[in-house]
């Protein structure tokens, strides 16, 4: 993180992490100590040691200071002692709750929201992923300019500059109004990028070759599978966010038709919904996709509440009822007896060690088999007066049969559901 930007601390920046136990209702299942193992991988990732760990029960969280002004006066008592640098709380902080937190605790007050942007900054590698995370900064800086001030000289396109704020006063409304006119520049270029993304998506159906995406939690082992099945040299790494960019890569399986194979960023509880308004064209991916393949740490003690944080983004991204096969991964970590009883609980769920190569054949069959259910074999007769729906058809499917008839063209072809959907009721007309 920027933290430790060369020459300006010569030792780690260290953090003491902030979460609260708040009644089930809240938690969508993670325990305050079980979210904070996670932030504090997040800290971990983002260049930061972390000091210790402070967790208050409440029945709700305070507007005014989040954990309450009592417990803040404690953390500042602690901040004399063990001196961090930082004090990072597991939630999304408002503005106000950050300010006023920032003026009991002598010391820079952040929340996950801004370790997770700094994590993307540093992660973001094409143009494309840098302008994304650009823009979900300065959209969570925004409301949160106050007289302490950034420094806006650090700001345009620098790397993880959400920890980095400048010293002194700045003047607020300069400083909006250079962020907003910022944010309008960085929109119009990723339209841009995304209209380019569009048309290159556009020439991939046409090429009628389906496409895979591999979709889950961060650290699932997506970019692992897609090293193993497409032979690319995506990075995989025991990170969090180690993906940001979607790659797509040509898979030739030893059995059935070919694939394209896209490997995307990862999801995680939480999810800033700025990253996620900034990276919707890259999460346009999965929606494209005919086939998702939802790759689930199966070792993972809150695997199953990292399920459901996915399929809630599937669905906000508009995915929800795509098809999809769950792919349990790192089962060479799993007791058997356990994963029997997964695999028993989501039926049709294929069981693979992408790391160690184990059961890629299942898997590449369990593909073929749920890219042939995307397709049916249809008869029609297609009228001379239609004819041009003959070439279509042999465009988009695999005919398996063709006779000229007096009325017309008999076809038999294997279609996508969607397609034959189509062709049924031109000919109907
Ligand atoms: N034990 C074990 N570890 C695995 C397996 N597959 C992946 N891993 C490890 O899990 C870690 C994360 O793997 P990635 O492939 O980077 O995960 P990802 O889902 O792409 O993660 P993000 O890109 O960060 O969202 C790496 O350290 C992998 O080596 C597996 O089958 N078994
Ligand atoms: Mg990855």
């Amino acid at each position: 993180m920027t933290m430790n930007e060369t020459g300006v601390r010569d030792r780690q920046a260290t953090a003491l992490l902030v979460g609260l136990e708040l009644p089930a209702t809240y938690r969508d299942g993670w325990s305050a100590a079980e979210s904070l193992d996670e932030l504090a991988r997040l800290v971990d990732t983002a260049g930061a040691a972390v000091v210790g760990r402070e967790v208050q029960s409440r029945p709700s969280p305070d507007v005014a200071t989040y954990i309450g002004r009592g417990k803040a006066e404690e953390i500042e008592l602690l901040r004399r002692q063990l001196e961090f640098d930082f004090v990072i709380f597991d939630d999304e902080l408002t503005p106000v709750q950050q300010r006023n937190l920032e003026k009991i605790i002598d010391c820079q007050v952040l929340d996950r929201t801004a370790v997770i942007l700094d994590i993307f900054a540093l992660r973001a590698r094409t143009r494309e992923a840098k302008l994304q995370v650009e823009l979900a900064q300065l959209g969570y800086r925004l409301p949160r300019l106050t007289g302490k001030g950034i420094e806006l000289s650090r700001q345009a396109g620098s790397a993880g500059t959400v920890f980095n704020r400048g010293p002194g006063e700045t003047k607020l409304e300069v400083d909006r109004r250079r962020i907003r006119d910022r944010m309008a520049t960085l929109k119009r270029e990723l339209e841009e990028i995304k209209a380019h993304r569009d048309r290159m998506r556009a020439d991939r159906r046409a090429s009628a070759v389906p496409v895979v995406a591999l979709t889950g939690y961060t650290n699932a082992g997506k970019s692992t599978l897609h090293r193993a099945l497409a032979g690319s040299d995506v990075l995989a790494e025991d990170r969090l966010f180690a993906t940001l960019d979607a790659t797509t890569r040509r898979v030739e399986p030893a059995e059935g038709e070919p694939y394209l194979l896209v490997d995307t960023v990862g999801f995680i509880h939480n999810l800033p919904h700025q990253l996620v308004a900034a990276f919707r064209s890259t999460l346009e991916e999965v929606n494209q996709a005919d086939l998702l393949l939802h790759v689930v740490d199966a070792s993972h003690p809150k695997r199953a509440e990292q399920m459901a944080t996915v399929n809630r983004v599937l669905e906000e991204l508009g995915a929800g009822d795509k098809p999809t096969l769950v792919v349990y991964n790192k089962v060479d970590r799993v007791d058997p007896a356990e994963l029997d009883h997964l695999l028993h609980r989501t039926p049709g769920a294929v069981a693979v060690a992408a790391a160690l190569g184990q059961n890629l054949d299942g898997l590449q069959a369990a593909i073929q088999q749920a890219l042939r259910d995307r397709r049916e074999v249809l008869e029609a007769l297609i009228p001379y007066a239609q004819s041009s729906w003959v070439a279509w058809v042999h465009e988009r499917g695999r005919v398996l049969a063709e006779e000229h008839r007096e009325e017309g063209t008999y076809v038999k072809v294997e279609l996508e559901k969607s397609l034959a959907g189509r062709l049924r009721s031109a000919l109907e007309k």
